[in-house]
């Protein structure tokens, strides 16, 4: 899509959609989990084309992510974890129930992963690249491994760039719905990208064929986000 269309479909349709993607993008959110509400998409369906496909997009988020959030909301009810804060629940999600840790980790994930995609191309900031080249060696080894950990995962679940405690980035993989903010996982640290490797993701437009959505998943990645979950975790 040519930048003038983007700003255009911004301008119009979405005018009106609150800026939900301010907390995300930048911090690792604070709010209580029942406060939390389904976000606006930040472009229309077929904005990802033809990288994504339009079906694909409008089934995923309408659909997949919506039910993540319901059942989120409801696995909250009645439960303690409801007055925590996203961030305390997720290091500690190894006490909650399998109902909490699933889906809200779907509705988590699913949040960073639109943010983290754009149909206008633009290049992570000075500062990431810096960390990128002196933690994987080069951008290239970078999206390497990185993918290599979407194509290779086994089954359902998600490719991450991470930053650690230390401030070193890694790449890791993690199953179903977890995330590297979960105490669950084994290389923990702040989601700065992420890629959906469950076949609902892509099965519409690519079947079998994970590894080419894969390679073509860099031509939309939105590094602006990127960069700024880098800078200010
Ligand atoms: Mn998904």
């Amino acid at each position: 899509m040519k930048r003038r269309n983007f700003i255009a479909l911004v301008g119009t349709s979405l005018a009106a959609a609150p800026v939900w993607s301010n907390v995300y993008s930048t911090n690792i959110p604070v709010q209580k989990a029942i406060d939390i509400t389904f976000p606006k998409l930040p472009y229309a369906f077929n904005a990802l084309e033809p990288v994504i496909d339009a079906k694909t997009m409008e089934i995923h988020y309408t659909k997949h992510h919506q039910t993540y959030f319901n059942n989120f909301l409801a696995a909250l009810k009645d439960s303690p974890a409801a007055e925590m804060d996203l961030k305390d629940l997720f290091a500690g999600i190894s006490k909650q129930s399998t109902a909490i840790r699933n889906n809200g980790g779907g509705y988590y994930n699913h949040l960073l992963f639109w943010e983290n995609l754009s149909p206008v191309k633009n290049n992570p900031s000075v500062v990431l690249k810096g960390a990128i080249d002196q933690s994987f060696g080069s951008f290239d080894k970078f999206k390497e491994e990185f993918s290599n950990a979407a194509k290779k995962h086994f089954g359902s679940g998600w490719a991450w760039l991470v930053a650690g405690p230390d401030g070193k980035l890694f790449v890791s993989d993690t199953l179903n719905q977890d995330n590297p903010l979960m105490d669950v996982v084994d290389k923990k640290g702040t989601p700065l990208l992420c890629l959906d490797v469950w076949e609902h993701a892509y099965y519409l437009q690519y079947q079998n064929r994970r590894v080419e959505y894969v390679d073509k998943f860099w031509d939309i990645v939105n590094w602006d986000t990127v960069s700024k979950r880098y800078e200010n975790r």
